[in-house]
C-alpha cells in the first residue's frame, strides 16, 4: 500500500498515520519529523529549516524532495509507505507522481482529514510545539489554503481521494479512515 495523508496542520495526520502504518505494516514517513531531525542536528541546512518552520512557511520543494527521494530508497518502504505531510504543494505532488511512475509503483489512495480552523487552533495551542503559537498557526493555515488545498482537486481527478471528517474520538476517526481505504483497495489490514 502506498498512501498519502492530506489535511491542514493539526488535523490529526500524525495520529492517524501511526494507526495506518501499524495496521497495514507500512513505513510511516513524516516530512515534518524529517525536517525537525535535520533542524535538531544544527547543520547549516538545519538552521535554515528551523527558521522557515518557526515562521509557518513551507520549506523549499527542493529540500523536501531530496529528503523524500532518499527516504524512499530505504528497505522498510519495500512493503509500502504512508506519507504524512507530503506532498504539500502541486510541484511536490507532480514530482512524487513522476518518481513513483519510474518505478511503476503509483499511489493507491490519498486520505484527506477535514477539520475546521477553530478546532485546529484549539488543538495546536494545547499541544504547544515550538511552531504552535497563535501567529504561526494562522500563517500555517493560510499557507495550507493557498498551497496545499489545491491538492484535493489534483488527487480527486486521479480518482484516489477519500475524505474523512477528523473530529471526534481518535478510534472512531480511524474506523472511518479504514473504511475509506477499503473502498479504494481490498481490506488487507489487521484492523484490531
Ligand atoms: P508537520 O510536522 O507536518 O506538522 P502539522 O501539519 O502541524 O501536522 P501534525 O502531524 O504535527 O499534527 P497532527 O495533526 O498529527 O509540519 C510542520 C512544519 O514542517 C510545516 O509548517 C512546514 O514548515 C514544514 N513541512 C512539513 N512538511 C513539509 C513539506 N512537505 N513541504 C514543505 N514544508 C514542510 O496533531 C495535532 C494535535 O492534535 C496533536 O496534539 C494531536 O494529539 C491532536 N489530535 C490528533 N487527533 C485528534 C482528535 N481526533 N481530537 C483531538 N485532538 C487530536
Amino acid at each position: 500500500m502506498r498512501i498519502v495523508l492530506l489535511g491542514p496542520p493539526g488535523c490529526g495526520k500524525g495520529t492517524q498515520a501511526e494507526l495506518i502504518a501499524v495496521n497495514y505494516q507500512i513505513a510511516p514517513i513524516s516530512t515534518g519529523d524529517l525536517l525537525r531531525t535535520e533542524a535538531a542536528a544544527g547543520t547549516v541546512l538545519g538552521r535554515q529549516v528551523q527558521a522557515v518552520m518557526a515562521s509557518g512557511q513551507l520549506v523549499s520543494d527542493n529540500v523536501v524532495l531530496d529528503m523524500i527521494k532518499r527516504r524512499l530508497t530505504e528497505s522498510d518502504t519495500d512493503n509500502g509507505f504512508l506519507l504524512d505531510g507530503f506532498p504539500r504543494t502541486l510541484a511536490q505532488a507532480e514530482s512524487l507522481d513522476r518518481l513513483l511512475d519510474t518505478v511503476q509503483q503509483p499511489l493507491d489512495a490519498v486520505v484527506q482529514l477535514d477539520v475546521d480552523a477553530a478546532e485546529i487552533i484549539h488543538r495546536l495551542l494545547a499541544r504547544g510545539r515550538a511552531d504552535d503559537n497563535e501567529a504561526t498557526i494562522l500563517q500555517r493555515l493560510s499557507v495550507y489554503e493557498a498551497q496545499t488545498k489545491p491538492l484535493s482537486t489534483y488527487y480527486q481527478r486521479q480518482g484516489k481521494l477519500c475524505t474523512v471528517r477528523g473530529v471526534g474520538a481518535v478510534d472512531a476517526i480511524w474506523g472511518q479512515v479504514y473504511a475509506a481505504l477499503c473502498s479504494v483497495v481490498p481490506c488487507t489490514a489487521n484492523n484490531g
